[in-house]
């Protein structure tokens, strides 16, 4: 079985790619931790670039939630812009006690905005979907940022929450307005849904698919999400499809040049 190329029939409207960017050491990697229910880490290992992939399974629903924790792309100007292509949620992350990671928040929103509108017909100028974390808020002493400068400098461009990766405090906020970006469902927050195995995710969806579907979705079972072991960013081809329109084309493959020779 498959997993790496989403044989599980997962409805393409109920499928999300969150990128989160951000300046290095500020926390990106352990909220991604928290959102994949994992415990938070004290040692601080430099992110190159991960992906993950959770499944969900939601009153009968499927849903399914990439994760690409961008790194330091900061040097890298056209790989970020090919990850903000390819996202359709975005979580920017800056730290409490670093006000130069503020101004790179406020960086990125402005490059998502202007490459999302791009994208956009002039007409019908959609919100972006950015969330923004003010992390480490548990670090008092050490904080440097007010919440009126953070709200000065952010401006009305994307909602922010205070949030702390080490005692889990203000994350449930942001991982439902990332839900509610995608309009996906609340039960997508760790605190709502049981972790299982990948396995018996796999049967749950398409084992004996009559039978146990049926029998399941009487009661729709409890809300249950899986961490799939094996998820690799799709390639640069694979991404390509999923944004088939002409315009994502010629950005693409402007992006892939200038990816590939530089
Ligand atoms: N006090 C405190 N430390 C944090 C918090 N989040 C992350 N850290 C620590 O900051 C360092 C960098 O975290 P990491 O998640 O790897 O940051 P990334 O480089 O943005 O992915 C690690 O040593 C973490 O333990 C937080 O909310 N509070
Ligand atoms: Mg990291």
């Amino acid at each position: 079985w498959d997993i790496k190329h989403n044989n599980l029939n997962i409805p393409s409207k109920n499928c999300h790619r969150v990128v989160v960017l951000g300046a290095p050491k500020v926390g990106k990697t352990n909220i991604l931790r928290r959102f994949l229910g994992e415990d938070y880490e004290e040692h601080y290992e430099p992110t190159v670039e991960d992906f993950y992939r959770k499944m969900f399974h939601i009153g009968g629903e499927t849903y399914q939630v990439d994760l690409l924790d961008a790194a330091s792309e900061k040097d890298f100007p056209a790989k970020r812009r090919l990850s903000i292509l390819t996202g359709d949620i975005f979580l920017l992350v800056f730290s409490l006690d670093d006000r130069e990671s503020l101004n790179e928040v406020r960086e990125l929103l402005d490059e998502i905005k202007a490459a999302k509108a791009k994208l956009q017909k002039p007409n019908h100028p959609a919100k972006v979907p950015v969330v923004v974390c003010a992390n480490k808020a548990d670090l008092d002493a050490q904080r440097v940022l007010s919440n009126s400068e953070v709200v000065d400098i952010l401006g009305e461009d994307a909602p922010f929450f205070e949030t702390s990766a080490k005692t889990g405090a203000g994350l449930e906020a942001v991982f439902a307005a990332l839900a509610a970006l995608g309009g996906l469902p609340d039960e997508t927050s760790p605190s709502r849904h049981q972790i299982i195995p990948i396995l018996t995710y796999q049967s749950l969806c398409v084992g004996k698919r009559g039978i146990r579907m049926r029998r399941h979705s009487r009661g729709l079972g409890a809300p249950c999400a899986a961490v799939d072991p094996l998820a690799r960013r799709p390639s640069f081809a694979s991404d390509l499809k999923r944004h088939n329109s002409g315009i994502y084309r010629k950005i693409f493959i402007f992006l892939y040049k200038s990816c590939t020779v530089t």
